[in-house]
């Protein structure tokens, strides 16, 4: 991306601008003609991030300056009177010639363009596409690229938008790069001892998970974790309660079959918020991933005292779900390290435990993960 091109004339009477510092000390340019401040604001654009279903993602090769002929995400400036949404559903089916729905909200980055000075992009993630591709509008062509294979990225508030995006979804569409949670800790008894231990030990994700304490408690403890696990790699879930989880800033919320569902969760969450749901049949498991959780706990597998009054539903259905649920699961409910060798073997390799990491945290994480490693 070039340099900001700097506003050196009034845009309403065309005379020189000039330089002032405000009582507050921000640096602005005023026209002393027309007697007003020429304020320059960012124009906002969006970016849509869709990949198919082999886990290929969409781009367009512009033929309009800046950047003609190179690719980047569909997407464009916002109309008068048009939601960012609607900007990025119209210029996705503008310059690829696709229809889609708006999944999620990436996020927003700013970022100078040589033509418009200082532009704000916001990137969203697109579902359910459908149409076949032809380009039009401002690119020549459209086409779904392996991530492995992808051309570079013209701009760079979009290579931040798809940074973004990878790093907090726990997956791609592609379920042969399906990201490993690995041991997922679920905190029991002593939990901030757990964490602790677990995110020394570089557990993937801890879910605080207290049936027992009060709301005030747990959003003390949320807090704790919270800070255990912040500026480290290990990603903070809070079981069952999304104002906790809100409120002590953790990465996401895992929600049960009688908490609210995955899709008004959403709406009041962030962007790159992650949502996990229990669900206890392959039923459940896909009325789940079609309400667009990020993944699912299926449990119990075994027979458990920590959910003593569930039936379990066996190896079979965790074949089910391998073999018919895109979103990345995590087998759950009387798991320990000997009977996690035959769920490796089906395909299974995110495992959530309470009793198992309850004591010796640290290492029963470092251990399994090592056999999740095939170590
Ligand atoms: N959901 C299904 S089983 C279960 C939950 C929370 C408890 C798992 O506990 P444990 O001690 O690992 O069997
Ligand atoms: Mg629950």
């Amino acid at each position: 991306m070039g340099k900001m091109r700097e506003l050196i004339y009034c845009q309403e009477c065309g005379v020189k601008l000039n330089e002032i510092v405000t009582d507050e000390g921000v640096n602005r340019k005023i026209c002393e003609f027309c007697k007003k401040i020429a304020y320059e604001n960012p124009v906002p654009a969006t970016a849509a991030i869709l990949f198919n279903e082999r886990g290929e993602l969409l781009l367009v090769k512009r033929n309009v300056e800046p950047k003609a002929g190179e690719w980047c995400l569909p997407g464009g400036f916002n109309e008068i009177g048009e939601t960012p949404e609607e900007c990025c559903l119209r210029e996705l089916k503008e310059e690829t010639g696709l229809t889609g729905s708006i999944e999620r909200i990436i996020g927003s980055v700013p970022g100078v363009n040589p033509f418009y000075r200082s532009v704000l992009v916001t990137g969203y993630s697109i579902g359910n596409f459908s149409g076949s591709i032809s380009a039009g509008d401002d690119s020549d062509e459209a086409g779904f690229f392996e991530l492995s294979n992808l051309p570079e990225i013209a701009f760079k508030s979009h290579r931040e938008l798809l940074k973004t995006y990878m790093d907090k979804e726990l997956y791609s569409t592609d379920k042969g790069m399906l990201k490993a949670m690995g041991a997922y800790v679920i905190t029991s008894g002593d939990h901030i001892n757990v964490a602790e231990s677990a995110c020394e030990a570089g557990a993937t994700i801890i879910q605080y998970r207290d049936k027992a304490a009060s709301q005030s408690e747990k959003l003390t403890k949320a807090k704790l974790i919270r800070k255990i696990t912040r500026n480290t790699e290990t990603l903070f879930i809070v079981n069952d309660d999304i104002d906790i989880a809100l409120i002590s800033g953790a990465d996401g919320v895992h929600l049960g079959q009688d908490d609210i569902s995955v899709e008004e969760a959403r709406k009041i969450v962030p962007g790159n918020f992650i949502i996990g749901k229990s669900t206890h049949s392959l039923e459940q498991a896909l009325a789940a991933e079609k309400d667009g959780a990020d993944y699912i706990g299926i449990g119990p597998v075994f027979k458990t005292p920590t959910k003593e009054d569930y039936i379990p539903i066996g190896v079979e259905t965790v074949k089910k779900v391998i073999h018919n649920v895109k979103i990345p699961f995590v087998c759950i409910g009387g798991l320990n390290y000997d009977n996690i060798q035959g769920l490796l073997t089906l395909g299974a390799i995110n495992f959530a435990m309470v009793r198992e990491f309850a004591s010796d945290t640290k290492n029963s994480v470092k251990r399994i993960n090592n056999m999740i490693a095939g170590n």
